[in-house]
């Protein structure tokens, strides 16, 4: 298996992440992708290259022209404004019960285009972000010419960022730009399988009320899970996408006997769809020992997770998104690429 990574993820380095009201070291650190490089070598997967230059044609058809703008030009706004620190929202337009608009200041524009608080943008942030995509596309490209599946490690992650918003560490979605290309290669279905942990809430804003990708999230509930607002089982899509949304929300504790049934009912809605390309937002927070999640999973439940996907026998693009517990985010997000290759 072809795996696509940039070491230009490094750019992206904020200093900090708001949590639990103090600021920790993120999460959603730089040292997650040493852990995962290494046990790709371990396991024998030595195809591991860099992506070719990011391509902004799909991901502008997935994203907000405003909000692209604001991410490529917010580190030189901000330092020419005199601000110190990282990039960190603090005002949001709730609810646009009103037409509220973009300012001009960096400041308001950052929490206008933000979802959460927690995702800070540093001087690097924009070149990372790239790099990350540039890895799904090269995925992407990979299968598209006929490869029957590759790994994107992509930092920063993705899933979490919407037609026009960033949050959740994610700023391009790189899952949904992924999708898109293959509908550009001349696919008249694609579906996104999201095994994060945290449901994919910006993958499902940007294809909700559209019918040719299925969207599918296994995922904390969003009674009691970031990212807290949408997530529930009866969002099922709008319009064209009526019928082209699956939430699988689970609660608190939940393991894998449960956890893989409703992985099942994903699959079987995948194949009922009838897409013909797959794309897997590939989280490993699920995890029992997650620092920020709450569900069960063992090491090797993400092995028999990689081969219920395989069974599925179609073209597959893996994004890395998700997973904290770094000693062990190696072994479970290589585990379910060995799962797959086994099917
Ligand atoms: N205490 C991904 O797994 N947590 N993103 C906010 C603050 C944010 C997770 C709660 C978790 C984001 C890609
Ligand atoms: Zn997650």
């Amino acid at each position: 298996m072809k795996v696509f990574h940039s070491s230009r993820h490094l750019l992206h380095f904020p200093k900090g992440e708001l949590h639990d009201g103090e600021m920790v070291l993120p999460f959603e650190r730089p040292s997650r992708m040493e852990y995962v490089l290494e046990r790709l070598r371990l396991r024998g997967f030595d195809d591991v290259g860099d992506p070719s230059d990011f391509d902004p044609l799909a991901v502008n058809r997935v994203h907000d022209a405003g909000y692209l703008e604001f991410l490529e030009t917010a580190w030189a706004q901000w330092t020419a404004a005199g601000h110190k620190g990282d990039i960190i929202p603090t005002s949001f337009p709730v609810r646009r019960t009103q037409q509220m608009r973009a300012p001009k200041d960096v400041d308001g524009k950052a929490g206008y285009y933000a979802a959460a608080a927690e995702t800070a943008i540093t001087s690097g942030t924009w070149e990372a972000v790239k790099s990350s995509c540039a890895s799904a596309q090269s995925a992407q490209r990979h299968v598209a010419q006929g490869a029957r599946t590759a790994f994107a490690l992509c930092r920063p992650p993705g899933h979490h960022a919407g037609i026009d918003w960033f949050g959740g560490y994610c700023f391009i979605n790189n899952a949904a730009v992924a999708a898109e290309m293959f509908l550009q290669d001349g696919a008249q279905k694609v579906a996104v399988l999201d095994v994060d942990f945290h449901h994919g809430n910006g993958t499902q804003d940007i294809f909700y009320r559209r019918g040719d990708v299925l969207f599918v999230s296994l995922h904390g509930q969003p009674e009691d899970a970031f990212p807290h607002f949408l997530g529930y089982a009866d969002e099922t899509g709008e319009g064209a996408g009526e019928g082209a949304n699956l939430n699988l929300p689970m609660p608190p504790g939940t393991a894998y006997p449960s956890w893989a049934e409703a992985l099942d009912i994903g699959l079987r809605a995948i194949r009922d769809f009838g897409a013909e390309a797959l794309v897997i937002s590939l989280g490993v927070d699920a995890f029992k020992d997650d620092p920020i999640s709450f569900f069960k999973l063992e090491s090797q439940d993400f092995t028999d997770c990689g081969r219920r996907i395989g069974k599925l026998g179609l073209p597959t693009v893996f994004c890395m998104e998700g997973g904290y517990a770094i000693d062990a985010i190696g072994i479970n997000t290589v585990n379910v690429l060995e799962g797959f290759e086994e099917a």
